[in-house]
């Protein structure tokens, strides 16, 4: 009897221990997946915040967490001129994408990423294999994203609800000529194709509003 119930009670604590230990495993991914962010700086007046969709223009340092060696310097790369992106639809990693919401022009922070939402398991010369990253970012200007209801009348111009590729095209060379951003034909064709592939859900060529109103699904 006495032994029937030691046992029990090892079967117990054996039970218990697989179970703090599957909780800690659990607990331990889910950690490993946030971002953590700190805001270094933050504007009196916030003009406007950054939502999905939005055009995001930004200064942005590169860190690896172990050590802080630096891996990447807008303001060094390339032409030094900051990136101008959307926001929330991939075109940035992942992690650093999440960490932008709700920011504001004049906004600077520290994202902190982990490999997971970063470059992963292989990371991407010269970050190393599963390296954590931290983003120092600093927003110069958000302004209304190309996959709004308003851009959407403004590119629709024949008024048909619908928008072809040409039109959504035709938009694009607009904008980025407004903002003085040189791009060749070809940007713009994968840029079109890429927001095709994404919105056009029924595949019929064009975008219906409902498929291109991004604005009605916020989450990234
Ligand atoms: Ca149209
Ligand atoms: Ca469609």
């Amino acid at each position: 009897m006495c032994k029937m119930s030691e046992r029990s009670f090892l079967h117990f604590i054996l039970g218990l221990q697989v179970l703090v230990a599957f909780l800690n495993l659990i607990c331990a991914s889910e950690s490993s997946d946030e971002i953590k962010i700190e805001v270094l700086f933050l504007p009196e007046n916030c003009t406007q915040k950054a939502r999905k969709g939005d055009l995001l223009h930004a200064h942005y340092d590169g860190f690896l967490a172990k050590d802080g060696t630096q891996f990447y310097c807008s303001r060094s790369a390339k032409d030094g001129q900051p990136h101008w992106f959307v926001h929330g639809v991939g075109e940035i990693i992942k992690g650093l994408d999440m960490g932008l919401k709700d920011m504001c022009p004049g906004e600077k922070r520290k994202i902190t990423v982990p490999p997971s939402l970063a470059f992963g398991e292989k990371g991407k010369d010269p970050v190393p294999p599963n390296a954590t990253v931290i983003f120092e970012v600093e927003l110069l200007h958000v302004r209304r994203g190309p996959r709004s209801m308003e851009a959407f009348k403004e590119m629709d111009r024949n008024n048909d609800r619908t928008l072809t590729k040409e039109e959504v095209k035709e938009h694009l060379k607009m904008e980025a000529e407004k903002l003085n951003v040189q791009k060749e034909e070809s940007y713009f064709n994968d840029v079109v194709t890429d927001v095709f592939r994404r919105h056009d859900q029924d595949a019929d060529g064009t975008l219906s509003v409902k498929e291109y109103n991004v604005y009605e699904h916020d989450e990234l």
